[in-house]
């Protein structure tokens, strides 16, 4: 196109929204206008945007007309009704939500594992689950030089990922603690203050939650190969930013720790930091606020053939959700396809 496209944000008042917002105006995203949307409770309020503020308008049916390019993180329900009335508009659409992500029409894109992908896009293109997005730009480089196999991942996930409640359920659940009150559980089934939850999302008939089958699914998708096995845990810790994953991945060919270290140090998106003697590796503190996915405590498991360890850490927020969305618009530009085929 060449004029510079009208940007919705759908869902800009909420923990991922107001991080887009950030990010559109940290990189400098080229735009004619930034329009942010919520729902009628949120119509009016403002949100801060380059040093001024911008007014929330309600999402509704008529939103999208002279839309070019709308970012969704407003539920699923809401993108299942309003990315397809977006794109009859002539309107394209990245969706945060897991509604149309293993919808055969629709690609789901991680633009350092899968950029290729967006060129078969109809109108939405969908954005991973974080979970997935982290692991993704972590194991892509080995898949591509080893084959993987096998990847067995638990996932350590921050309380940010389920939203501005959740964020607040916690700071509310510590201060009581510490002041010596009971504490009441809103957002999550059980106190999360100082507890660990192996549950991610709903329990599904076959044991494992929502959460562990997206990331079983998902991969699959995004890395476009049905062989790859994968089985995950996933659990909700007391951390406000950046979810941590413990992976240990069985790959065709043999790759040792310091092959993986090399690796993944000249892969696009990562940064490693892997000093034992140093007791240096990646934390959930290391990771937040950044856009890189840290990897450390590479280490070869000696209990198969081929066999390696390591711990992959990055911002839930800004790669799990904002930026990877973002990188997607950005990535549709260059390539000239924010149009509806
Ligand atoms: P949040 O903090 O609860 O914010 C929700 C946002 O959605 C708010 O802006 C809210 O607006 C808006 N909204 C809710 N219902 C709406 C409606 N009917 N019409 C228009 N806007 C509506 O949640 P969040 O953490 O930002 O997450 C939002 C969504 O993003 C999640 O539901 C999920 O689908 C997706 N997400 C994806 C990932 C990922 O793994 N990629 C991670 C986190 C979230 P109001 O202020 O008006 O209520
Ligand atoms: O819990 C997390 O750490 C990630 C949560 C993601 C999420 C939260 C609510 C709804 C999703 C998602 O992106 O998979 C959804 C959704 O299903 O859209």
């Amino acid at each position: 196109m060449s004029k510079n496209p009208v940007v919705a944000v759908c869902g800009a008042t909420g923990a991922v929204g107001q991080e887009m917002l950030s990010v559109l105006e940290q990189r400098n995203f080229p735009y004619s206008e930034i329009i942010p949307m919520a729902s009628s409770r949120s119509a009016g309020k403002k949100v801060p945007f380059k040093g001024g503020e911008l007014t929330v308008v309600e999402l509704t049916e008529k939103s999208f007309e002279g839309v070019d390019l709308a970012l969704f993180s407003a539920g699923g329900g809401t993108s299942e009704k309003f990315a397809p009335i977006a794109v009859k508009a002539g309107c394209v659409v990245v969706d945060n939500s897991s509604a149309w992500r293993m919808d055969d029409e629709c690609p789901l894109v991680v633009p350092e594992v899968n950029p290729h992908d967006l060129d078969w896009h109809k109108g939405i293109i969908a954005n991973p689950n974080c979970s997935t997005i982290q692991m993704m730009v972590a194991l892509k480089p080995i898949h591509d030089e080893a084959r993987i196999k096998r990847v067995v991942v638990s996932t350590y996930q921050a309380v940010s990922g389920t939203g501005q409640k959740a964020i607040e359920e916690l700071e509310n659940q510590v201060r009581r603690l510490m002041n010596g009150q009971p504490v009441v559980a809103d957002v999550y089934p059980h106190q999360i203050a100082f507890n660990c939850l192996p549950q991610i999302d709903v329990f599904m008939d076959n044991g494992y939650t929502k959460e562990e089958m997206k990331m079983v699914h998902e991969t699959i998708k995004i890395m476009g190969d049905p062989s790859i096995k994968v089985t995950a845990t996933c659990v909700r810790v007391p951390v406000f930013y950046s979810h941590s994953e413990s992976v240990n991945i069985e790959t065709e060919e043999k790759l040792t720790a310091d092959d993986v270290r090399a690796l993944l140090a000249k892969s696009p998106g990562i940064t490693v930091e892997d000093y034992p003697a140093k007791n240096s590796y990646p934390m959930s503190i290391t990771a937040a606020g950044e856009d890189d996915t840290y990897v450390g405590r590479i280490r070869e498991d000696d209990t198969i053939e081929n066999g390696i360890n390591m711990w992959i850490v990055s911002d839930n927020i800004r790669k799990g959700a904002a930026l990877n969305t973002v990188q997607i618009a950005e990535t549709l530009i260059e390539r000239d396809l924010v149009r509806v085929p």
